[in-house]
């Protein structure tokens, strides 16, 4: 007697991975996040570190940093804690979405004051002086 078994493996459940709903079409500036950001455009990137602060939860360090316009800005999320935080800027310019590590990086182009924060620890601020 023979008995056929057939393992049927129903494909029919795809997996879509939406990061952070970056539905409303990229490159337009805006609000929308961007969890991986752009690239760093080589050796010129200034790096603020992500740490955890036992006063405010967390913190951006330097809190303020002056670069040339051009240049990149990567942001370390370093939170040891496992805490998540966001890169977002105040004028809703770029916006890295809730991250407990990685990387986020933004070109300036433009000179003046850039402030941006933490949506998630209001007192999490941070400058980004472009000259
Ligand atoms: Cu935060």
């Amino acid at each position: 007697m023979n008995v056929w078994k057939m393992g049927i493996v129903a494909a029919g459940s795809a997996l879509v991975l939406a990061a952070c709903g970056s539905s409303s079409g990229g490159g337009g500036g805006g609000s929308s996040c961007n969890p991986t950001g752009g690239s760093a455009s080589g050796s010129s990137a200034s790096t603020v570190k992500i740490v955890s602060d036992p006063d405010t939860v967390g913190k951006f360090d330097p809190t303020t940093l002056t670069v040339a316009a051009g240049q990149s800005v990567e942001w370390d999320f370093a939170d040891s804690s496992g805490t998540p935080h966001t890169v977002t800027a105040d004028d809703g310019s770029f916006d890295s979405c809730s991250q407990t590590s990685g990387k986020f990086v933004v070109t300036f182009s433009k000179a003046g004051d850039v402030k941006y924060h933490c949506t998630l620890h209001a007192q999490m601020l941070g400058t980004v002086k472009v000259s």
